[in-house]
């Protein structure tokens, strides 16, 4: 029998060899896993198998088998542990080594914005006209009849409204504006003279599209309300709008025309700048450019509004961004503002 007991003792210690130089090379903790279930299995371990003597044994033998094993499982399990505890390390490290930044790389540089064109003309003529103390409103883009034609002296079946191929929403009620004028009654309707505002916004109409006309384009409207305020003075502003926008030298050329909401109404030219006034193919050889409508403002918006047209004049224009930037950048094309052709828009 105490041989049998030395047998076992040897088995374990035999056993306890083995795992610990089993456990020493591991580096990876699914192979630990594997190990821990081998040896200190709770089923079919090593360790547990041996300990299935134990009935076997006399009273005497089973505390020394009994420490044995509990000594060898005791060391098994702190030498697993610390393992567990350094390949944790090791592979934390790895990951860090792995997943390491490089902080001294050059940044990605992202490519710069550019402004579009028709933003850059907005800002461009908004500016020249703050300077000369008028200020920016924004109106609506969806406005009602009464605003986009009745109170600019456009009643309905007014041969007018022709010329403004409408976008209707609700037909005869609510339309997408046509132009930025109705921002003159609402403006008016909102302050008392002194007035002096530049509208810049969409404006939509149901048109054939071609190499200069969009359903979809920009006006900058003008409006001036004072005391003393004649044509000669809506002619002083512009012309020292163009010279700033296009140049000193510059010059204006007032064009009898016909707007409702105007009287008198002037559709206004610059001699053209491509070609300094000589004629060219884009002035159609005339040597002048069109780029806006205006006016003297009617006595019966004044009145619609609650002024005293006995007391009070103004002065109103309306131009076209597209054709200002045309004419400034030399565009050969409308389509282009909207084409969204990355070549195009990097010019600018
Ligand atoms: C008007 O819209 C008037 N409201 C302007 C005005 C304001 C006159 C204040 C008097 C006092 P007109 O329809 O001419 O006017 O348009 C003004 C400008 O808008 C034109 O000179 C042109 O540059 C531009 N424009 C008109 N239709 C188009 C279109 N389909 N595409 C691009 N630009 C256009």
């Amino acid at each position: 029998m105490v041989g049998q007991l030395e047998i076992l003792l040897q088995q374990l210690d035999a056993l306890r060899a083995r795992a610990l130089a089993e456990l020493e090379p591991i580096t990876v903790s699914s192979t630990l896993d594997e190990w821990d279930t081998r040896y200190l299995g709770r089923n079919r371990g090593e360790l547990k198998s041996l300990s299935s003597v134990m009935p076997k044994l006399s009273k005497e033998e089973r505390p020394i088998v009994g420490q044995k094993i509990n000594a060898v499982k005791a060391e098994l399990e702190k030498q697993l542990s610390l393992k567990r505890e350094t390949l944790k390390q090791r592979e934390l490290m790895q990951a860090l080594e792995d997943e390491r930044i490089d902080i001294t790389l050059p940044g990605r540089t992202l490519p710069e914005g550019h402004m579009h064109p028709i933003s850059r003309t907005i800002l461009e003529v908004t500016q020249i006209f703050i300077k000369m103390g008028f200020n920016v409103v924004q109106g609506l883009e969806v406005e009602t009849d009464y605003y986009n034609f009745q109170a600019l002296n456009i009643p309905t079946d007014h041969p007018a409204r022709d010329m403004q191929d409408t976008f209707w929403v609700n037909p005869g009620q609510i339309l997408l504006r046509t132009h930025t004028s109705p921002m003159q009654v609402r403006t008016m309707k909102q302050m008392q003279p002194p007035v002096r505002v530049v509208v810049p916004g969409k404006v939509y109409r149901n048109e054939a599209i071609d190499a200069t006309h969009e359903a979809m384009f920009h006006q900058i409207e003008g409006l001036l309300v004072d005391e003393y305020c004649t044509m000669a003075d809506l002619r002083g502003c512009l012309e020292r709008f163009a010279q700033e926008l296009f140049g000193e030298g510059r010059k204006v050329r007032f064009r009898g025309s016909y707007f409702p909401f105007t009287e008198p109404s002037a559709e206004v030219d610059i001699d053209c700048p491509l070609c300094d006034g000589k004629g060219c193919r884009d002035c159609k050889y005339s040597g002048w450019l069109e780029i806006l409508g205006s006016g003297m403002v009617h006595p019966k918006l004044l009145r619609e509004v609650g002024y005293d047209p006995e007391k009070y004049r103004g002065f109103a224009f309306g131009m076209g961004v597209e054709r200002i930037a045309i004419l400034k950048y030399g565009i050969g094309e409308i389509r282009l503002f909207t084409g969204n052709d990355l070549r195009f828009l990097r010019q600018f």
